[in-house]
């Protein structure tokens, strides 16, 4: 009677750790990335790397290539960089109908990002948890777009920041 007590009392905690085991699995970062390539006449590369955290998605991105200073970085809403000026990859991408604005803004687009800042050699780092875009969903970025451009965003101009040419383009795919 002790043992089967015994038993039981186990194989429940067994049962208990394999819940929590697979709780934890299903918890797993989902991850995207985007390969960025030069419009036409630009030289801009670039690599952006996408987390799905408990809150909110880490974004990591490089770029070389660019000229000294800030140049606009944004999801726009499709995934297509095929033309010549990255005007394939549409507008900043909204789901939520919102005003563009900056990257710590509560009403601004999805996809924006705000800037990268290239230093003397061209190279630009950025590094930042968004609490707004999503890597699953019907608000997914998923099959959109990054793009990145000639000039600042100012973070307040309508519809896109006044942040110029798009120089760079790369659709943003799903990663393991
Ligand atoms: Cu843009
Ligand atoms: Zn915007």
């Amino acid at each position: 009677m002790m043992m089967r007590a015994l038993n039981l009392i186990v194989t429940a905690s067994l049962l208990a750790i394999s819940i929590t085991l697979s709780a934890a699995d299903t918890a797993v970062a989902t991850k995207a990335f985007a390969k960025v390539n030069p419009t036409e006449g630009q030289k801009v590369t670039g690599y952006v790397t996408f987390e799905a955290l408990d809150k909110g998605v880490h974004i990591v991105a490089d770029f070389k290539g660019l000229t000294p200073g800030l140049h606009g970085f944004h999801v726009h809403e499709k995934g297509d960089c095929s033309s010549h000026d990255g005007s394939s990859a549409g507008g900043h991408y909204n789901p939520s109908g919102k005003k563009h604005g900056g990257p710590d803004d509560l009403d601004r687009h999805a996809g924006d990002f705000g800037n990268v800042e290239a230093d003397a050699n061209g190279n630009a780092h950025y590094e930042r948890t968004d609490l707004i875009i999503k890597l699953d969903g019907a608000d997914s970025i998923i099959g959109k777009s990054i793009v990145i451009h000639a000039d600042p965003d100012d973070l307040k101009s309508q519809p896109s920041g006044n942040s110029g040419a798009r120089i760079g383009c790369g659709p943003i795919e799903a990663a393991k």
